[in-house]
């Protein structure tokens, strides 16, 4: 008979023993390559370690103190449920830092691999609060996701104000040179939170300020326009795109029947909807997203006066986008792409940056500039009659430390202000004003959301609010009514010489009435602005993604109907697409008026530096590696991720003694992920090479019958698509063969002496962002940009 000593011995130690014999296998392998992975040869780091210290191949035994965040890491400010300062509290006061396992109630544990049972073939105990407690909170581990906008990411940061808009608003974080903490939260609005981030989609840009005068919440898009102009049909909008009811497809897409049938019907959509057909719609990233508060604020200065204004977040790197074919590719490829490349290059010190800027308009009764109505939010003041001024920078300089408590559970909201800004009657701001509280009511669970670290004010909060679910703060005191004697008549409002906000006293007249100004009724002289403000690629570009979409839809009235506004827009615009779609071309309804193009509008023509840019460079055994050693210096140096691409991982160079890590393969790397690539070498087809182990070595131009391929086609097939997608690609040495090998030759392929020259080509194409003529010339699009 087996003792219970005996049957415990064979459960655990036998757990053990195999655990530790797969260790030191694993340990014998690990030898020698310990920096592969984390790269640390050279003084490059390469981003993306999950800790802070290596991991050992062993499983630790001995108790110690946790591993601390990674450096680039940062959690909300330590304050207390009531805003007010924890001076002397560490940092880790929130953290579950602590060397033992314990229960929720402290209690230290000694086992948590078994439960408790009658005998270890027995039923489990009832008594076994371990497993209870843990299973019971693990059931409850989900929150529901935001309605909009649930897919997300973010980070902390810091807002340097440059001084310049204290003459119109009192606020203090906009005036002398303040610095202000901020968390900001990037988002898709359509797919669910797992959804891919390099859908076609309008990205959210919200940044919550703690501001010395509480926190202030910007909740931009990357469009500066609106879909509606009233909120009452944001429902039906966001229903109309989100996946069909019936069958809940597609997935974070606006290509399919609802979308067009409402955005067709509804021609106050037409504006934001051509944005989407942009480039706009796919953002290279969230470093290169440009930001626009689209409503129009009242900033009120010191003395009383006012001013209108709009918000933009003007992208440091430019404002960029991928191209389709990219977007769909990464959508398999890497789906947190956008996730990505903002934690990476934050942790390589790359800390992507803003500045802010507004477009002030005098506060005129009619709230007008220059004939549009400000307060229609589709429509934008082109920069050229209003120009965008500067009033601080934004730097993102931490990824957050858990992304649940705080990219997940940050609330934001248009109606956190500060004195010193204010609201107009925008009737879409208005209804987001109201709309806000309800979905962070449900979604985080109770009223007392505020009090969650992320979403704390770093000042005192007195807001006489009492109990309600998840209560953090213990609250002193008998009377939270006002007014009162029992307290003392504490706590006391204050007007606007000690800090109080005080509302812009705006006289309202008008009867009770279900209508909406006759100025909003102009829907397509700002779409055509957009479409004549684009140069030819982009041009293109939104005619392929008109095509593209309307040819997802199944139903032809659908279609014909979006070409009916299409006419409405431009005649060219409706011609290309109703040919990709094998429509008649419908005539206008309303004329196409003329406009004046709004070059700022355009995202082609500047240059811009090439941080945190990825540089793939290809090698084997048998290329230049003194070369690739030299250029991965440089690289680094230009403040770009140097990322070597060879036939397999592990190092390459280990005979000349000066070995490097490799990190990524033939098998694992993919052109979407790189900015530019340089070719050391010809690598020779390398093992798995055969489509039935890694489908991509089918793709290359370089196996053909007639010829044996002379570099491995996985090198082929990545260099013909970053040519297809008009991105910069360099050799030198035998990588010069290999280009020939890939057909890959002409605008934005440079072939140098050394990699050192070769790269600094490079890195001036890629200031243009992409070779933006090795697209082919579109055939004359009417009346757009040169
Ligand atoms: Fe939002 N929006 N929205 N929105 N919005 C939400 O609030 C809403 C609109 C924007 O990262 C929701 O907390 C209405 C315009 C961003 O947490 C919800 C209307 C703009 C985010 C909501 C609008 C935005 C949201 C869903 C029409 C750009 C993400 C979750 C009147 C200026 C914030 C949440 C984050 C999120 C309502 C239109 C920006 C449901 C009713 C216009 C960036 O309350």
């Amino acid at each position: 008979m087996v003792t219970k000593d005996e049957s415990e011995r064979g459960s655990t130690e036998q757990l053990a023993e195999a655990a530790s014999s797969v260790a030191q296998g694993a340990a014998k392998v690990a030898k020698g390559v310990a920096d592969t992975v984390r790269d640390a040869v050279g003084g490059i780091t390469i981003p993306g370690a999950p800790g802070s210290e290596p991991p050992t191949v062993q499983e630790p035994t001995e108790p110690r103190e946790p591993l601390p965040p990674k450096p680039d890491q940062r959690a909300p400010r330590p304050g207390s449920a009531t805003g007010k300062d924890l001076p002397s509290a560490p940092d880790d006061i929130r953290s579950q830092a602590d060397a033992h396992l314990t229960t929720a109630q402290g209690m230290r544990l000694a086992e948590t691999d078994h439960s408790l049972t009658a005998g270890p073939r027995g039923p489990v105990l009832l008594q076994d609060h371990h497993l209870r407690e843990k299973l019971m909170h693990f059931d409850h581990e989900r929150i529901p996701e935001r309605v909009v906008h649930a897919r997300g990411t973010g980070a902390h940061g810091r807002f340097r104000s440059y001084g310049t808009a204290g003459n119109i608003t009192r606020a203090a974080f906009l005036n002398g040179e303040t610095e202000t903490p901020v968390f900001v939260r990037f988002s898709t609005v359509v797919g669910f939170r797992g959804s891919a981030d390099t859908v076609r989609d309008t990205r959210g840009f919200a940044v919550k300020f703690y501001t010395s005068e509480g926190n202030f919440d910007l909740v931009s898009n990357n469009i500066p326009v609106f879909f509606i102009q009233d909120a009452i049909k944001f429902p039906d909008v966001v229903h109309a795109v989100k996946p069909e009811p019936a069958r809940e497809i597609p997935q974070a897409q606006s290509a399919h029947d609802t979308f067009w049938d409402f955005v067709s019907l509804h021609t106050e959509a037409q504006h934001h909807t051509m944005w989407n057909m942009s480039g706009r719609g796919i953002p290279y990233s969230f470093r290169t997203l440009e930001g626009f508060g689209v409503h129009t604020f009242r900033m009120v200065a010191a003395d009383g006066s006012t001013t209108l204004v709009k918000f933009f977040w003007k992208p440091v790197l430019g404002a960029h986008s991928l191209v389709w074919e990219e977007a769909q590719l990464i959508n398999g490829v890497d789906p947190d792409f956008h996730r990505r490349d903002l934690y990476d290059a934050i942790e390589a010190g790359a800390h992507p940056e803003w500045e802010l800027g507004v477009q002030t308009f005098p506060d005129t009764e009619d709230q007008t500039f220059e004939g549009i109505d400000l307060l229609d939010p589709t429509k934008l003041v082109p920069e050229e009659l209003a120009p965008v001024q500067r009033i601080g920078r934004l730097t993102l300089d931490a990824a957050p430390t858990n992304f649940f408590a705080e990219v997940e559970q940050v609330a934001f909201h248009p109606g956190h202000l500060v004195p010193g800004i204010d609201v107009t009657n925008d009737p879409l701001l208005q209804g987001r004003l109201f709309s806000y509280l309800d979905t962070q009511l449900t979604r985080l669970g109770g009223p007392n959301f505020p009090q969650i670290p992320v979403n704390r004010p770093h000042v005192p909060v007195n807001d006489m609010f009492r109990d309600g679910f998840h209560q953090h703060a213990v609250h002193t005191g008998n009377a939270p009514y006002k007014p009162n004697t029992v307290d003392g008549g504490c706590p006391f409002t204050v007007g606007a010489g000690g800090g109080g906000y005080v509302e812009v006293p705006e006289r309202v007249d008008g009867a009770k009435e279900r209508r909406a100004p006759a100025s909003f009724a102009d829907h397509f002289t700002q779409p055509r602005l957009f479409w004549m403000s684009m140069s030819p690629v982009e041009q293109q570009q939104i005619v392929d993604a008109y095509t593209f979409e309307l040819g997802k839809c199944y139903e032809q009235v659908i279609k014909e109907r979006q070409l009916v506004c299409l006419a409405n827009i431009d005649p060219v615009l409706c011609q290309k697409v109703a040919q990709g779609l094998g429509l008649p071309v419908p005539e206008p309804t309303i004329p196409p008026v003329e406009v004046q193009p709004s070059p700022a509008l355009s995202q082609i023509g500047g240059t811009w530096p090439v941080d945190g840019r990825r540089i793939g460079i290809i090698a084997d055994e048998a290329s230049d590696l003194e070369g690739v050693r030299e250029l991965r210096q440089a690289v680094h140096a230009a403040g770009m991720t140097p990322l070597v691409i060879a036939p397999h991982g592990g190092m390459l160079g280990q005979e000349s003694g000066d070995p490097f890590p490799v990190q990524r393969s033939f098998v694992t790397a993919r052109s979407v992920e790189f900015d530019a690539v340089l070719v050391a070498g010809a690598p020779a087809p390398a093992p798995p090479t055969t489509p039935a182990s890694d489908a991509k070595a089918s793709g290359g131009d370089a196996l053909t019958e007639a010829t044996e391929a002379v570099v491995d086609p996985r090198v082929t097939l990545l260099l013909t698509e970053m040519f297809r997608h008009a991105k910069a690609i360099g050799a030198w040495g035998d990588g010069a063969s290999t280009l020939v090998q890939a057909g890959v030759e002409g605008s934005g392929v440079v072939v140098a002496d050394s990699a050192t020259a070769a790269l600094s080509q490079v890195q001036e194409l890629l200031g243009a962002h992409r070779v933006w003529d090795r697209f082919p010339p579109a055939d004359a699009m009417q009346g757009g940009r040169p």
